[in-house]
């Protein structure tokens, strides 16, 4: 059998990992790399125009497939590039290995040309991050890091120096046995126990959701029938947890809505399953609680636990389950059903009133308008911003919509780059950036990508000249906004400029036909709406003595707003509450 150099055999065992790509900009070091790619059937070279895109291209690629991803970026500045997008994918748990090519291993510790320690730079934002100092460490480091990304859910990163990428690999990789699949984690039968008769003591259970929750909807809701929970979810949880749920009380946080404050706060015991949810001052001090998480690192960092639990969410509620006895009492999930019901119903009426006529044009009205005009199985990406706020509010999820943010990291800039690398993985399924115009003009240069390499994403811009959600910010801190506003742009006519789809919309009557006409379009669009920045989800009737303690106000709900579609939901869930 043919030898193969260290570079070779990276890209081979990377395919072997179901690596289809490898997002990234060409360079020096990272050259005998680029050129097995080039040589490597089932394997692609996406090439980037800044390489945070790359980072968070694979981040989203991995979000939405699950499997291992892959971006890389030459020495020193090169790869320097990707660390945002990588704290991105690592603090979403997204497996991506990221190849970091080093200068040439002769001139490491000499302050050499572009010389950084990436090993070093990104030992932070990884699981695993190691330098290729000798050809014999291949293939192990590099299946080591394979394996830190996929068994612990983040990223690995290896730096690589030029010169030994050109080298021959001492054996060949053909047969190595690849960790490709976490197990799933069941805890032991004592904390089953002992949770169940934590809930068999407690009249009133709430659970509260997060992204862990993937793929336990059933589990989920089988146990709130049975102890009679409302279910609130974090931003993570939604797309997992609200859809097809009779028991959704809304989501919980600084975009929190609906009733999932009160009944957190009102039950004798909660239970969180699958969430980090960072926000402690949300939580309740005085009511028992228990966690359930696939990590245990994130048991207890946020709120005094009187019960932990290390396993998956799908798994302990399965074990769970025939443990714990029916709860005959619904008064307490049919109490807050009720207030869910109203909250909404009555941010709606104060608030969607004559939204459609609205010059300039409501960003929330965008955000139904999209909700309704976008496919069932769409992929939606969303910017950092007031975005964030309209995708929690608007965005309708049913189990086959997915919602990609840069949710626990919370850097500007995502959207875009995430839709990007989530359209590599099916070019047929729609995607659709929200963007800011601040987040969107930051890597706007790799909309050039998306037309040279032909994918069909949806760029929504929420084009308000501000960067809004700090305008709010400052707002709420008491102080005057500063810094936040930027010059009109016409984005639609750079869109149309780099060879894409664009167009410019002012007038709210046109939104519904500007977004039809985009999706239908084969190709990049960019569907520049045109924003009003002072429509700021503040509840109605605030004022300006009240703005500097409301993060602090009665129902924790520190963005008010409309509700979308959320609303017939809730209704519909009061209606099918049985009648005695
Ligand atoms: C990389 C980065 N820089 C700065 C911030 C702070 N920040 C958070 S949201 C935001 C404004 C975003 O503005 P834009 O994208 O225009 O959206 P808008 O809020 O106006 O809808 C800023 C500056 C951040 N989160 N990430």
């Amino acid at each position: 059998m043919a030898r193969q150099t260290i570079a070779e055999q990276f890209v081979d065992i990377l395919g072997q990992a179901g690596v289809r790509r490898i997002y990234g900009v060409v360079g020096d070091s990272l050259n005998p790399v680029i050129d097995a790619i080039r040589r490597a059937p089932g394997m692609d070279w996406v090439q980037v125009r800044h390489e945070e895109t790359a980072a968070f291209a694979a981040g989203a690629e991995a979000q939405l497939t699950g499997s291992l991803a892959a971006c890389a970026g030459s020495c020193g500045p090169g790869n320097l590039h990707l660390i945002n997008g990588l704290y991105d994918a690592h603090r979403s748990m997204a497996p991506v290995v990221a190849l970091a090519a080093q200068i040439p291993s002769s001139e490491i510790g000499t302050a050499y040309f572009q010389e950084t320690h990436p090993d070093r730079l990104f030992a932070e934002c990884s699981h695993y991050s190691e330098l290729i100092s000798h050809p014999s460490q291949m293939p192990r480091v590099l299946q080591t890091a394979i394996q830190h990304a996929v068994g612990r859910s983040g990223v690995s990163v290896v730096s690589l120096p030029g010169d030994i990428a050109a080298l021959e690999a001492p054996q060949r990789a053909a047969e190595l046995a690849l960790v490709t699949r976490r197990p799933t984690i069941r805890p032991a039968d004592e904390e089953i126990d002992a949770l169940a008769r934590m809930v068999d003591d407690a009249p009133r259970v709430t659970l509260f959701c997060g992204s862990g929750t993937a793929g336990a909807h059933d589990e989920v809701m089988a146990f709130a029938e049975r102890v009679k929970a409302p279910v609130g979810h974090a931003l993570r949880g939604k797309e997992w947890i609200q859809y097809d749920n009779p028991y959704d009380v809304g989501m919980s946080g600084l975009l929190g809505y609906g009733a999932a404050y009160d009944a957190m706060h009102e039950a004798d015991l909660l239970i969180l399953l699958g969430t980090d949810f960072p926000y402690n001052a949300f939580l309740p001090d005085d009511v028992r609680i228990v966690q359930v998480d696939v990590r245990p690192e994130h048991l207890g960092r946020r709120s005094k636990l009187d019960l932990a639990v290390w396993g998956d969410v799908r798994e302990t509620l399965r074990a769970l389950l025939p443990r714990v006895a029916e709860k005959a009492d619904r008064r307490f999930l049919d109490r807050m059903l009720k207030k869910h019901a109203d909250a909404l119903t009555g941010v709606v009426d104060a608030y969607t009133r004559n939204v459609e006529g609205h010059v300039p044009i409501h960003p929330e009205y965008v955000a139904s308008v999209l909700d309704e005009e976008a496919d069932d199985d769409a992929v939606f990406t969303v910017d950092t911003g007031m975005c964030n706020v309209w995708a929690a509010r608007y965005l309708t999820p049913n189990g086959r919509r997915r919602v990609i943010g840069s949710f626990s990291h919370g850097s500007m800039a995502n959207a875009m780059p995430q839709a990007f690398g989530a359209q590599f993985v099916d070019r047929d399924r729609q995607v659709v950036s929200l963007s800011g115009d601040g987040g969107f003009s930051m890597l706007m240069g790799d909309f050039l990508s998306l037309v040279q390499y032909g994918l069909p994403v949806k760029v929504v811009l929420f084009d308000n000249s501000a960067l809004s959600m700090v305008d709010l910010e400052m707002m709420v801190a008491g102080l005057r906004p500063y810094g936040t506003t930027y010059p009109h742009t016409d984005y639609a006519a750079i869109a149309r400029a780099a060879g894409a789809y664009g167009v410019r919309v002012e007038d709210p009557k046109q939104v519904r036909d500007a977004l039809r006409e985009a999706f239908r379009h084969d190709g990049p669009a960019l569907v520049d709406v045109v924003t009003d920045p002072n429509a700021l989800s503040l509840p109605p009737r605030v004022t300006g003595e009240q703005l500097a303690g409301f993060a602090l106000s009665a129902g924790k709900m520190v963005l008010n707003g409309g509700v979308g579609r959320m609303v017939q939901m809730a209704r519909a869930n009061l209606r099918n509450i049985p009648r005695p």
